[in-house]
């Protein structure tokens, strides 16, 4: 897939039911805070900064929706499970989340789960990819970050991930140093043929 236009759509921040929703295929990013999410989006859309993004944790608190070829919608979902943000925020933004990914359901084509490399997967991923499961959705899971660590550091995180989500394909990725993020790219335009 060749990424000829990008264009920000809409940005939801609440379970609203009157927000339209066409019958437009779609991707989504998923992750924890900081993991990375807006970075990847810019790197396969070839920008800078479209995507908002933030050495703050807990930027991005919408699900922010972007028009790819005019055809396609790729969405960048807010974060999950960052306690610090206080219970009552924490259940509202995964509210938002379960609502968006299960209102968009038949339209995902795939879900791209991003886990930090150095961090390893939490609790709050291995929910989330169990939610995902139950959902029935589509879905890759990615390291990210890997330039930070050594390449034994990287051979410890895979084996971690594949463990905690059954032995399931990791790629490890890397924004910063370019690494896989054609072959993403591809791998998404292959799954908006189904
Ligand atoms: N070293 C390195 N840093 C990265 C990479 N990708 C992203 N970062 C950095 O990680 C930080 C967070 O990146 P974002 O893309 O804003 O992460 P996010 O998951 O969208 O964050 P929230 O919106 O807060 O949930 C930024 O400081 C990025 O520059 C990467 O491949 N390598
Ligand atoms: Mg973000």
């Amino acid at each position: 897939m060749k990424i000829k236009e990008v264009k920000f759509y809409k940005s939801v921040d609440t379970i609203d039911e009157k927000v339209f929703f066409d019958e437009r295929k779609e991707i989504v990013f998923i992750g924890r805070s900081n993991v990375g999410k807006s970075s990847l989006m810019n790197a396969i859309f070839n920008t800078k900064d479209l995507v908002h993004t933030s050495s703050k944790p807990w930027k991005t608190r919408r699900a922010n929706i972007f028009l790819v070829n005019n055809k396609y919608y790729f969405t960048d979902l807010p974060w999950y499970g960052f306690a610090k943000m206080g219970k009552e925020k924490m259940e509202k933004i995964d509210g938002l989340i379960s609502w968006y990914l299960e209102e968009r359901k038949f339209t995902i084509k795939q879900v791209v789960l991003i886990i930090d490399s150095k961090i390893w997967a939490q609790e709050s991923d291995i929910a989330m990819y169990k939610f995902l499961e139950d959902l029935e959705l589509p879905k890759c899971i990615i390291l990210s970050k890997v330039d930070r660590l050594s390449n034994n550091e990287i051979k410890k995180s895979l084996e971690h991930s594949e463990e905690i989500f059954f032995w399931q394909k990791i790629t490890p990725i890397s924004t910063q140093k370019n690494i896989w993020i054609r072959e993403l790219l591809l791998l998404l335009g292959e799954t908006l043929k189904n």
